[in-house]
């Protein structure tokens, strides 16, 4: 094996788009997807109310400051944003034990013994992040926005999990098109305690570096319809993994009702379905088993064709690029 990783790093056009090599090179990963922004979208909750306009810039601006290394940075939450936080949590938690698979339940169990999660605050990414850092290696790095797919996958490879930092309107609890804290700390954390999510999770960044357009594409659509709004069957019933049915209750609800169309699980179909960012989904893909969506889409991963090959190594936390053998 040739290390390519210079010419890469030279002529990145030539060989594949540019992507990070280290933890650090996650500074450049930083391009958002304006289509949700309160002051931009007419249809976002927000888009009247010109002080949760003003507290989402503040908020924004403390991700736009950081830098990799940096302490993260601790919000203190409003009166009127905790209240918004204890609806979202109370309603949720009423249903997990029964919609909610068994590997979010543990995580979210440990995060309430050992993490402060309640419904009385809204808890901080600095000891979220510590709590990750012990249990799977993973931390947490503040974001303002939705990311695009490349950077966003990318700091996966370093098990990094960009996170946002402000909260929903308060007009609507139940469902937010955007990802917000009650998204990130409800929905991603109790799975990112799981070890085996978190290699998965680290699996489909690494097969993402430098990858085609085409292939971010599809690989973000299966990150949509498992990480996001996967299903999973445990013990003869469906349960929600996805972190985006399990921070929504209104979508949480629906997708375990018998309204949509479920269909199996296979990666080669579903990254090219169609995906509903606006509101619920119209039809949801289901694997046999966890651990089954985890296989299928690791195969899937692996089968990525690029010119090179990537290694992590863990005790440097860098990405090797290699030539392909
Ligand atoms: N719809 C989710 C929620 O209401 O919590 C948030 C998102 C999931 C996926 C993208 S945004
Ligand atoms: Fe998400």
């Amino acid at each position: 094996l040739k290390r390519v990783a210079d010419d890469v790093r030279t002529v990145p056009e030539e060989k594949a788009p540019w992507f990070p090599q280290q933890i650090k090179d996650l500074d450049r990963c930083n391009m958002l997807i304006t289509k949700f922004d309160p002051d931009l979208d007419c249809d976002h909750p927000g888009y009247n109310d010109s002080e949760y306009r003003k507290r989402r810039a503040a908020i924004s601006e403390l991700a736009f400051r950081y830098k990799q290394g940096d302490p993260l940075p601790t919000v203190e939450y409003t009166a009127e944003e905790i209240s918004t936080w204890r609806k979202v949590y109370q309603q949720l938690r009423s249903i997990y034990p029964r919609l909610a698979c068994r590997q979010f339940l543990d995580g979210l169990q440990q995060l309430e013994k050992e993490c402060g999660y309640g419904e009385d605050r809204i808890p901080q990414l600095r000891d979220v992040s510590a709590f990750l850092k012990e249990k799977t290696g993973f931390q947490l790095r503040p974001v303002a926005g939705l990311l695009s797919a490349r950077d966003f996958l990318a700091s996966l490879a370093f098990r990094v999990f960009q996170c946002t930092q402000y909260i929903r309107h308060s007009s609507s609890p139940m469902h937010s098109p955007e990802p917000d804290c009650c998204h990130e700390l409800l929905g991603h954390i109790p799975m990112l305690a799981d070890k085996e999510f978190a290699q998965f999770s680290q699996e489909i960044g690494l097969a993402s570096l430098g990858a085609s357009d085409e292939e971010i594409e599809k690989l973000s659509t299966l990150y949509w319809f498992t990480v996001e709004f996967g299903l999973c069957k445990q013990n003869g019933e469906v349960k929600a993994y996805g972190a985006g049915l399990l921070s929504s209750y209104g979508e949480l609800v629906y997708a375990l009702s018998n309204e949509p169309e479920y269909r199996l699980f296979n990666p080669e179909e579903t990254a090219v379905q169609p995906y509903q960012d606006q509101t619920y989904q119209s039809v949801y893909f289901v694997s046999e088993s966890f651990e089954d969506a985890k296989m299928k889409l690791r195969k899937y991963s692996a089968s990525i064709k690029r010119p090179f090959v990537v290694r992590y190594d863990p005790f440097t936390c860098n990405v090797e690029v290699l030539d392909q053998p």
